[in-house]
């Protein structure tokens, strides 16, 4: 029987020290090794070592000498975590320099190696423990980061669900009274939306919803947040706006919705519209509860008029 082996990965390692020798000396341990394949990059200074991590994304391991002129190890460390927070580093270190280790400990590195007891079983044992350690930080990163975007997202339109914006609105609040800058508010309720799901039955419903969600961030800036305040009523936060520039807005979101159909799977097109009340912080209007129930009272008088409008 034919054994197949594992086909061998490649891990890149970046070396970042200014003697040779020593390079020479770790290549020639890490190329000697049976189970996995390395390729090695080497620089000789810290900036250059920057330069390599920011121009590759792929190392998998940087190693790094103390002593580097002109800036040494630590800064590395330091620079290297904030352009590549999961990349494991290991310090190099010389004599008598317990105290850099723990300060490279301190600073983030995944582990140090005293230079006059390297072999190649010890370089081994840190090199594969550092990768794998940070191989499983970060995944657990990804997943705590996911867990907490499912509680914050809303399921069907990933839009922000009402306790996270309400939270931010809270926040901006605090902000724009602090530093005296406007905040406004709107509330959008899609019109006649229970003639979409009696007609079109509820599936097409939340497609249309998915689609509107869509299309109001399309109109708004980048610090604009949009939430699912429930059913088919969306919430827009417009931070540091006054009334008059969040009124704008809401008018384009609202001829937006009017002017981009759905296109429906089993055929044809479907427009919906939407009535949209804004309301602005003011010293009448001083906390979230108040904006909520003026945007409301502007939305009422939106779908009064005929709705598809926007009313402040
Ligand atoms: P108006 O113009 O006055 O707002 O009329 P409307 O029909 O939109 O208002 P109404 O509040 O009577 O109906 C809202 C409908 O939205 C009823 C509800 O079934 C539907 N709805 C709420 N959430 C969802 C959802 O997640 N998916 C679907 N498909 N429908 C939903
Ligand atoms: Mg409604
Ligand atoms: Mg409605």
């Amino acid at each position: 029987m034919r054994r197949v082996s594992k086909p061998r990965r490649t891990y890149r390692i970046l070396m970042v020290d200014d003697d040779s020798a020593f390079e020479t000396l770790v290549r020639g341990f890490l190329q000697s090794t049976q189970r996995h394949l390395f390729e090695v990059e080497w620089v000789s200074t810290c900036g250059r070592g920057l330069d390599e991590l920011r121009a590759h994304a792929n190392y998998d391991l940087a190693l790094v000498e103390y002593k580097l002129d002109p800036q040494d190890g630590l800064h590395f460390i330091e620079a290297a975590r904030a352009l590549r927070p999961f990349l494991p580093i290991v310090m190099l270190t010389g004599h008598g320099s317990e105290m850099v280790a723990a300060e490279a400990l301190k600073k983030g590195a995944a582990d140090y190696l005293p230079k006059r007891l390297i072999s190649r079983v010890r370089l081994m044992e840190v090199v594969a423990t550092a990768i794998k350690k940070a191989r499983h930080q970060q995944k657990m990163a990804q997943s705590s980061e996911r867990i907490q975007l499912l509680t914050i997202l809303d399921d069907l339109t990933k839009l922000y669900r009402r306790h996270y914006i309400f939270d931010r609105i809270e926040k901006e609040i605090a902000y724009a009274r602090r530093h005296h800058c406007g905040l406004s508010l709107a509330m959008l309720d899609l019109d006649h939306f229970k003639k979409v799901n009696d007609t079109y039955g509820h599936p097409v419903g939340d497609r249309v919803l998915v689609h509107v969600a869509s299309l109001i961030p399309r109109e708004l800036r980048e610090i604009d947040l949009v939430g699912r305040y429930g059913g088919e009523e969306f919430l827009i936060m417009f931070p540091r706006s006054m009334l008059a520039e969040a009124f704008k807005a809401c008018e384009r979101v609202c001829n937006r919705v009017a002017s981009t159909p759905v296109v429906l799977e089993e055929g044809g097109q479907l427009t919906v519209t939407c009535s949209i009340g804004v309301a602005g912080l003011s010293s009448s209007l001083r906390d979230l509860p108040a904006l909520l129930k003026q945007a409301d009272a502007a939305l009422y008088d939106a779908k009064h008029a005929g709705r598809n409008r926007v009313c402040a």
